[in-house]
């Protein structure tokens, strides 16, 4: 591995709970119930496939103009709450495991879907830990495109085949797959059937490779 590309949202930090927050007020908003479960769909989706998902379960239909609109709110309630955010909200590892990669001369990256990549990095203050940031302001085509991830990788002067993408999401995966490179799936086995290995969290990769290290000393 010379490049380690790492999804944010679920990955990094769990901003998927502030994004339940916002679809569930819009819903609210427009007369029906949005569930946790509903939200599972959402993951890794862009923001405006994620408002036509929603829209389709609450049954609601919109022109553009009122889509766009709806879009526009939801994220002004998002940036609110992630606004708030700070260190404490770095998921288990994560932090540290990329240090660890770096330490080893891995070359680091985010690929992301969410346009509010660099307002998360700046609140968790972990901007520096990469040597290129790719989110949804740099492409065109949303996951399973590997597109996020191939620009990544094409920054860096890396071949996909020695890149791993480490990704909460199916279509995430599939990106990599489709993009010729690793795929380490965070999260079930269950749901992430396409990964080539499943880890519950980067905690888990963490402590795997401090055993290894110490293994070698
Ligand atoms: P925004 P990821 C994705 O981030 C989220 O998983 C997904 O729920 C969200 O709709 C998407 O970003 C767009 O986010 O509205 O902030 O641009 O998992 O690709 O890091
Ligand atoms: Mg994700």
């Amino acid at each position: 591995m010379e490049l380690a590309i790492f999804d944010l949202d679920g990955v990094i930090v769990d901003t998927a709970k502030y994004h339940y927050l916002a679809w569930k007020r819009l819903a609210r908003e427009q007369g029906f119930d949005f569930t946790e479960t509903d939200n599972e769909r959402l993951k890794g989706v862009s923001r405006m496939r994620s408002l036509e998902i929603l829209l389709e379960i609450g049954d609601v239909s919109a022109d553009e103009p009122a889509r766009q609109e709806m879009a526009t709110r939801k994220n002004t309630w998002y940036v609110e709450y992630i606004s708030r955010m700070d260190t404490s909200e770095i998921l288990p590892g994560a932090a540290e495991y990329v240090r660890h990669l770096r330490s080893k001369d891995v070359k680091t990256a985010i690929g992301s879907a969410s346009r509010n990549t660099p307002l998360i990095l700046e609140r968790l203050q972990i901007a520096s830990l990469f040597d290129v940031v790719i989110d949804g302001h740099r492409v065109e085509r949303a996951k399973p495109d590997p597109e996020v991830f191939v620009l990544g990788a094409q920054t860096l002067n890396v071949l996909p085949e020695h890149c791993v993408v480490f990704e909460d999401a199916e279509a995430g995966i599939e990106a990599a797959r489709r993009g010729g490179m690793g795929a380490v799936g965070i999260g079930r086995p269950a749901v992430l059937k396409d990964a080539d290995v499943v880890v519950p969290s980067l905690l888990e990769l963490l402590t795997l490779s401090v055993v290894d290290q110490a293994i070698a000393a």
